[in-house]
């Protein structure tokens, strides 16, 4: 239907039938792993219950879940503090989540419940923590970029060596504000890490059918913004990747540009695998793309590693599934806002702050 006209910039980074075997994790501390395998996990087993709720009718948002994504988040919030200023999109429940967002806020707010992290009033995609430093997402593509540049000029002046992070997704480097925040943040220094999901992905198509390359990082680097380019479903090249251009902003050296490939494994929104819709997405890719499964690539290194063993990877799991069925189960019954509620909270006031 379309010309293919785009070059293979990223190589085998964007062929899954390379990078699926257990992540290099020499001389990395324990603690992170565990750390960050039980982050995964929280993402993973948090989506796939709210994929559940949407399959109930239960959640009425719009849910768009990163599930295969959850390296990135992961291993750049090691490197983030609370008063650090992250922005999200519409995909963002991992970035909320790896910070230390509430599961339980998370889960209200997607039943539209008032003890949700936006008081029930945004859902899935207007998420919200700044007791973790979620300054928060917006499904405007690309609408939190100039956001998180005004944030980290904030962040500059305050002089606290604090930064501000800016998700996005590859189809966001499609809109005119992405690449006039890179000219800003790099023309003024700002300390803003601009991260993009590159999951080769915008709706429904695909990248070679969108741009003449499917690299995003070229963009950062017209604008003389270091890059760090990486398998984004190995958390340790992700945190590797995140120390090197976090230290570097924090000593006041301007802005730095990751970009992380992956694949989201459910479709554009929603629970299903959209194997029906867009012009590239076939079975046989998502099959492969799961086999460089993030969790299961760390999980089989630090058993490889003597870390843990395969009852450890079990218990782990269990602890969490049980974790967030106790979330899902008090959102169920949490009471929705008030009638009140739908005036409320739309202008911040000195009386009222949100
Ligand atoms: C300004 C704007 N245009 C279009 C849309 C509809 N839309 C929602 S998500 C999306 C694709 C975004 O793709 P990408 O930025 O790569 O993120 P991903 O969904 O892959 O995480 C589009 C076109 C929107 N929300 N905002």
């Amino acid at each position: 239907m379309y010309p293919e006209y785009s070059v293979k910039e990223l190589g085998f980074l964007s062929d899954p039938s390379f990078h699926n075997s257990p992540i290099d994790i020499r001389g990395c501390d324990a603690d992170t792993l565990q750390h960050q395998l039980r982050m995964m996990l929280i993402i993973r087993v948090a989506e796939e219950k709210i994929a559940q709720l949407v399959i109930e009718s239960l959640a009425r948002c719009p849910c768009h879940l990163g599930i295969g994504q959850e390296a990135i988040a992961t291993g750049i919030s090691s490197f983030l503090r609370a008063t650090d200023r992250v922005f999200g999109a519409h995909r963002s429940h991992s970035h909320y989540l790896a910070l230390g967002g509430s599961i339980t806020e998370l889960m209200d707010e997607i039943l539209g419940k008032a003890s949700g992290c936006s008081k029930g009033m945004g859902g899935s995609m207007h998420l919200y923590g700044k007791e973790v430093g979620f300054a928060g997402s917006v499904p405007i593509v690309a609408g939190t970029i100039p956001l998180a540049v005004g944030a980290a000029l904030a962040a500059k002046k305050d002089g606290n060596g604090d930064i501000a992070v800016s998700y996005f997704g590859d189809g966001a480097s499609e809109e005119g504000s992405f690449h006039e925040s890179l000219n800003l943040a790099s023309s003024y220094k700002l300390p803003v890490l601009f991260v993009c999901e590159n999951n080769f992905y915008a709706s429904h198509l695909d990248i070679s059918y969108r741009q003449p390359s499917d690299r995003i990082s070229r963009f950062a680097d017209a604008h003389n913004i270091p890059v760090e380019l990486v398998d984004g479903n190995d958390v340790v090249a992700v945190a590797n990747a995140a120390r090197r251009l976090t230290t570097a902003m924090r000593e006041g050296q301007g802005p730095g540009f990751l970009e992380a490939v992956t694949y989201r494994w459910r479709g554009h929104v929603g629970p299903d695998e959209n194997i029906d819709v867009g012009v590239r997405r076939k079975v046989e890719d998502i099959d492969a793309w799961k086999k460089r499964d993030p969790i299961r690539r760390l999980a089989d290194a630090m058993v490889a590693a003597g870390i843990m063993d395969n009852n450890a990877f079990k218990a782990v799991q269990t602890d969490v599934e049980t974790e967030i069925s106790i979330a899902v189960e008090n959102a169920r019954t949490a009471p929705y806002p008030g009638n009140n509620a739908l005036t409320d909270y739309v202008f911040a006031s000195l009386e009222r702050p949100l």
